[in-house]
């Protein structure tokens, strides 16, 4: 760890090529009860592309590392011709071409950051992205740096069976004292952060694909033995990943095997190393007695990202790790590809918009907001953001809908076959769709460069006598950190005009141009821009940033019963859902402002008549129907409306607006259930999601109420559900209620699933998020419970993690205590892993959001992690926070 006076920030205008290359490496990685030691060979020579570069020192990085040996060309190097500060080891005066022998000596077991090598559950795993292979061994740990790879594992064979490596296993043979060995081969050249290893003993579910050009691929899922029941659906993931991606995007599967490893402790979903993905348990197991639909969804969408990384990462990786994007955010955007085509589109941009409104733009409205390709940071670790991933595959989906699907694929044709085997920029995937398509989108790359959400103010005016609709775009970007002003961004705005029957009217413009009747997008490229259709016959109903067509904040004033029009009638689906969100926003603040002058709670009778129709017209998609009956969450309306948030009015008006609708509605509700039964055999499908959803949402409605009948169809629902999904939807109703029914079922629960530890988490977070007065003096109990552990990031995430984030209404205590709390387990972390210590630091960063007693109180809190030797993750996002 570093000392707390200011760790250095570095900058992508400092970037310079390494002065030494690395074209091979050979790892002998020798695990001993005590400590593993780490001999590393590797042939070096000075960069042809850097003028002078032999002339240069040698600068290798390393952490926590113990020398035990140097030889530089077979020679040992006597200890003053080399030199080791805090995080180096510099040579001066190295050949232009040579070899270097490095052993070093680390402590795996008592790595608790689970970054480089380190044992979860008695099995050692790597982590080395972005930074972590420096606490394996000395090493030019930079993505521009790309070497081939041979690792020997050595360990105890009984109890360390299974020896993985990235690459073919080549060689293995048993040695003296129990002890094995395996030596893995990697014939493509990677960076050091796509390295991994793992030894344990672990059992193996196998499967095969064969590629496009009839390859056999060897598929390999590693897990407890424990696990064997869960593997079923991340294995039909992969196959239809693989599928997928040579269908869509003509890319194969380049080595003859693919390895997955579920591990329990690690610090975010899951990684794409080389042919050796390791993932979080929680990513990649699943069955229908200990999974809900939603954890089914997440396996499939994280397989298929690790997966798609072999070419958007892996093949073409990054330069330096400001280019995160060019990976992750072209991943993420053929991640939710794959998901939209696996099950449905609509649905699956609704979560994801929600995901983008509710968390990235309040990320670019913080002290922590930073361009999509950032400019500087003191911790990489601290950028694996929502803005780099889920904003950055807003800018692919814009490129996408600028080119249409042949334009991108052709684009992204050219950009796998110019730079195979490259780390290069964002600059050069904008660059080989622009040559692959002969566009311009010079004014588009400042989406890469420009932090902060737009704001598009859009207006608009039906000129009868004319004939005419005119629709004018404003847009403006308020300064962010290290960039006062703002340029005019080159936004996509997909539109549609309905006539009185509803039905989308064709588009003419005054100039004479016509829109794409398949892909309507009008493009803003000024701060100001008019449009103005013509043959007009009535006024019409804008439909506008359909499907969600740039990340922008709109604000268009339409009228309630216009929104009630577009719910029912609007062709984009996206759309007709975002119309039942705006009349419920709408109808929220009427409740917020009835709730500050302490008047009753009433739904909107416009509202409750459109939520009816949903009910009951069976011909609707019922996925769909589902989602437009959810109400925003809390966190989103702090985000959307005006500041400061107002913590309570926005908790009471929701559950005001839930009960009130639930009591209008209850006939309809319980109709609803009756039509959608328990399932007596749990399918993952489309139409079944669906029925669960559309059920559950009407038993969390009616549990709103909570008098004795709607608790009894809940408790019945409890007992009765085969599957994960109902039960686990009828025990958060009951745990969220004030109902005394609980306290058995939170103890029954826990009972029947003690041994589940994914299944643990979500009791925990069910607890954790209860809106109860009780919730902060349950989750300090909780802390001591002993499924907890607080060296397991699942478990942070989902008792700490789903108190703060997932409760903002208890979190947001007046006293301060939830701060108090937060501020409590931030220090503790801080000491055990740096990296989950300073996600939970980022939700203190949004006080200047909040009234001034509560951001006086946050501000405290900030001060007195402050005063703590902290590591610069926490540093980093602590001084934000308090410098905003
Ligand atoms: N590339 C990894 C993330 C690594 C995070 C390092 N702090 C997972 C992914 O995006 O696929
Ligand atoms: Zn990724």
């Amino acid at each position: 760890m570093k000392e707390n006076n200011a760790p250095k920030t570095i900058r992508l205008a400092d970037y310079k090529a390494p002065n030494f290359l690395i074209d091979t490496v050979h790892l002998d990685v020798r695990i001993y009860d005590d400590y593993t030691d780490v001999v590393s060979h590797l042939t070096l020579r000075a960069n042809p592309d850097v003028p002078n570069a032999a002339a240069q020192p040698l600068e290798l990085v390393g952490a926590d590392l113990e020398l035990l040996a140097i030889e530089l060309d077979g020679v040992a190097l006597p200890s003053e011709r080399y030199e080791i500060a805090e995080e180096t080891l510099s040579i001066e005066q190295v050949p232009a071409q040579f070899s270097l022998l490095i052993m070093t000596r680390i402590q795996p077991k008592s790595n608790t950051s689970l970054e480089g090598l380190y044992v979860s559950k008695g099995m050692y795993c790597t982590q080395c992205e972005a930074e972590g292979f420096r606490k394996i061994t000395y090493y030019l740990d930079r993505p521009d740096v790309m070497a081939r790879f041979t690792t020997r594992v050595e360990a105890d064979k009984q109890a360390y069976p299974v020896l993985l490596s990235n690459g073919n296993p080549e060689e293995q043979g048993d040695l003296a004292g129990g002890r094995h060995y395996v030596i893995w081969e990697d014939p493509f050249k990677k960076p050091c952060y796509l390295f991994a290893l793992v030894a344990g003993d672990l059992a193996v579910v196998e499967d095969s694909f064969t590629t496009m050009s009839g390859r056999p691929v060897k598929l390999q899922l590693f897990v407890e033995p424990h696990d064997l029941d869960k593997c079923d659906h991340a294995m039909d993931s992969l196959k239809r990943s693989m599928a997928w991606d040579e269908q869509v995007y003509g890319r194969e599967y380049d080595l003859d095997i693919y390895m997955i490893v579920a591990v329990s402790h690690f610090n975010m979903g899951a990684m794409e190393n080389k042919g050796l993905n390791i993932f979080n348990t929680s990513c990649v197991l699943a069955n229908a007695k200990t999974t809900t639909d939603m954890g089914f969804q997440r396996v499939e969408s994280v397989i298929a990202h690790e997966y798609f990384h072999n070419w958007s990462g892996n093949r073409v990786t990054c330069r330096d790790w400001f280019q995160l994007s060019l990976k992750e955010g072209f991943t993420v955007f053929r991640d939710q590809q794959f998901s939209a085509d696996m099950g449905s589109e609509t649905v699956n941009r609704i979560d994801d918009v929600n995901l983008l409104k509710t968390v990235q733009f309040a990320e670019d409205s913080g002290p922590m907001s930073h361009p999509v390709r950032p400019d500087s940071y003191i911790e990489i670790n601290n950028f694996y953001t929502t803005t780099v991933y889920e904003k950055g595959a807003e800018v692919v989906r814009m490129i996408h809908r600028l080119l249409g699907k042949e334009g991108f694929r052709k684009g992204s044709d050219l950009y796998f076959s110019r730079h195979d085997g490259q780390a290069v920029t964002c600059d050069d995937f904008v660059k080989a769709m622009e040559e692959a398509n002969g566009v311009d989108l010079t004014l588009f790359r400042r989406w890469y460069s420009q932090a902060g959400t737009p704001q598009l103010t859009v207006t608009s005016e039906y000129q009868p006598q004319q004939h005419q609709f005119s629709i004018t775009f404003e847009q403006v970007t308020l300064p962010t950190p290290g960039q006062p002003h703002k340029q005019p961004l080159h936004i996509p705005v997909a539109i549609g005009l309905l006539g009185e029957d509803g039905r989308d009217l064709p588009l003419q413009l005054a100039d004479g141009s016509t829109l794409d009747p398949a892909n309507p997008v009008l493009e803003l490229t000024a701060a100001k821009s008019t449009f103005v259709f013509t043959g007009i016959q009535s006024q019409p109903v804008a439909s506008v940033l359909r499907g969600f067509s740039a990340p922008v904040k709109m604000v268009y004033e339409q009228p309630r019963a216009e929104l009630a029009f577009l719910m029912s009638h609007d062709s984009d689906g996206f759309n007709r859902w975002n119309a039942a969100q705006r009349l419920t926003v709408a109808v929220l603040c009427d409740l917020m402002q009835a709730y500050n002058q302490a008047q009753p709670l009433e739904a909107d009778p416009q509202l409750l008549d459109a939520f009816r129709r949903l009910l009951t017209d069976e011909s609707l998609d019922q996925a769909m129907v589902a989602k437009m009956l959810e109400l925003p969450t809390e966190s989103f309306l702090a985000e959307l409306l005006p500041k400061p948030v107002q913590v309570d009015a926005i908790h009471h008006a929701r559950e005001g607006l839930k009960q009130a609708l639930a009591l209008g509605l209850r006939t309809e509700l319980e109709q609803v259930m009756a039509r959608c039964p328990l399932d007596t055999e749990y399918r993952y499908e489309v139409a079944a999601v669906a029925r669960r959803s559309l059920r559950n949402t009407c038993l969390g409605y009616l549990m709103s109420i909570a008098d004795d009948a709607a608790t009894e169809t809940c408790v019945q629902q409890y007992r009765q559900a085969g599957n994960m999904t109902d039960q686990l939807a009828a025990f958060r109703a009951l745990v969220h209620s004030d109902r005394g029914e609980k306290q058995q079922v939170i103890a029954d629960f826990y009972e029947q699933w003690q041994t589940e530890a994914l299944v643990v988490d979500q009791w925990f977070m069910v607890q954790a998020s209860s809106p109860q007065p009780d919730a902060l003096e349950q989750v300090n109990g909780l802390m001591a419970h002993p499924a907890f552990e607080m060296t397991n990031p699942n478990k942070i995430r989902a008792l700490i993690g789903g108190f703060c984030n997932n409760n903002p209404v208890n979190f947001h205590r007046a006293d301060g205590a939830g701060y108090g709390f937060l501020a409590d387990q931030i220090i503790a972390l801080n000491k055990i892993n740096p990296q989950v210590a300073s996600r939970m630091a980022t939700i203190m960063t949004r006080w200047a959001n909040y009234d001034k007693d509560r951001a006086d109180l946050i501000k405290e809190q900030l001060k007195r992690i402050k005063t703590e030797k902290l590591s610069p993750d926490v540093y980093e996002v602590v001084t934000k926070a308090l410098n905003q």
